[in-house]
């Protein structure tokens, strides 16, 4: 346990993700119910490569924005992490912060932690489906890790939705997992992310019963198909900003 970092902890407190020694769900059946609710921001911290320095990034990206109430719109909120951060950073701004998860379990430890945080009346936590998305003049969505998870054939009509939801010089903030076309490239990847999580402290058996709960439920695109996506909705650019091996975030404004 001496390679788990010590500042995973950084903005919530939470409880270490041994999810996986102790149950060994059915190829294809993770799902976000209250165990991994419980363990979630130890879990996430560990498995997604980049995961603070998404955080870390969103306020600074916020702060370019010169809107006078400052929208933020955060689907697939999980336990209320990005929204916080931003909470957090503009103690003096006018913000309208909205998180959207189907999760109950995973709202519950988002109200939590929001309350833990004192920002109940500042962050709007609403459970729903993001695929009913229904926005405006929204200055930001965000969409961390969570498009992987909707149906291949929602995911040009929830992305042209809110690329028309989005204010002048607003954006669309999209982390996603990613394969690579060539095969070679990607087994690759795959061992040097399997390696990553060893070194976070994840066991061969927790790293395979993971991976075989998170078959065909964690559907990921390419970059280059993520980026045809984004273009076929509407957006105007979409740049990779940030890439480690099979994870990245697009930074894409509105068409
Ligand atoms: C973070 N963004 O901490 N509608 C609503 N919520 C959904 C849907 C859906 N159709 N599908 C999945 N979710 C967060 C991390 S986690 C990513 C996002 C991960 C929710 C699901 O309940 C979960 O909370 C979240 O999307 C995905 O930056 O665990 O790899």
């Amino acid at each position: 346990m001496d390679t788990i970092p010590t500042d995973w902890k950084w903005i919530i407190m939470t409880n270490v993700d041994k999810l996986f020694n102790r149950i060994n769900p059915k190829s294809g059946e993770f799902s976000f119910d209250e165990n991994v609710a419980e363990v979630f921001d130890d879990m996430i911290s560990r498995s997604v490569p980049l995961y603070q320095e998404v955080q870390q990034l969103i306020p600074r990206l916020a702060s370019t924005l010169n809107h006078e109430t400052l929208k933020v719109v955060d689907l697939g909120c999980s336990t209320g992490t990005s929204l916080i951060q931003i909470a957090k950073f503009f103690p003096e701004r006018k913000l309208e912060l909205i998180g959207i998860d189907n999760s109950k379990p995973m709202l519950e430890r988002c109200r939590e932690n929001i309350a833990s945080h004192g920002f109940s009346d500042r962050i709007d936590v609403r459970h729903g489906d993001i695929r009913d998305f229904d926005f405006s003049d929204v200055s930001i969505v965000l969409m961390n890790y969570t498009l992987q998870f909707v149906a291949i054939d929602d995911r040009h009509e929830l992305l042209s939705k809110i690329n028309r939801s989005l204010a002048p010089g607003g954006f669309l903030l999209l982390s996603e997992k990613f394969i690579h076309d060539d095969v070679q490239i990607d087994q690759t990847l795959t061992e040097l992310y399997f390696d990553y999580k060893r070194k976070m402290g994840y066991s061969e058996l927790e790293i395979s019963r993971k991976r075989d709960a998170l078959e065909n439920v964690l559907v990921p695109f390419s970059v280059k198909e993520n980026q045809k996506l984004l273009q076929e909705a509407g957006f105007h650019e979409a740049e990779l900003i940030l890439k480690w091996f099979n994870f990245g975030t697009f930074l894409a404004h509105a068409g």
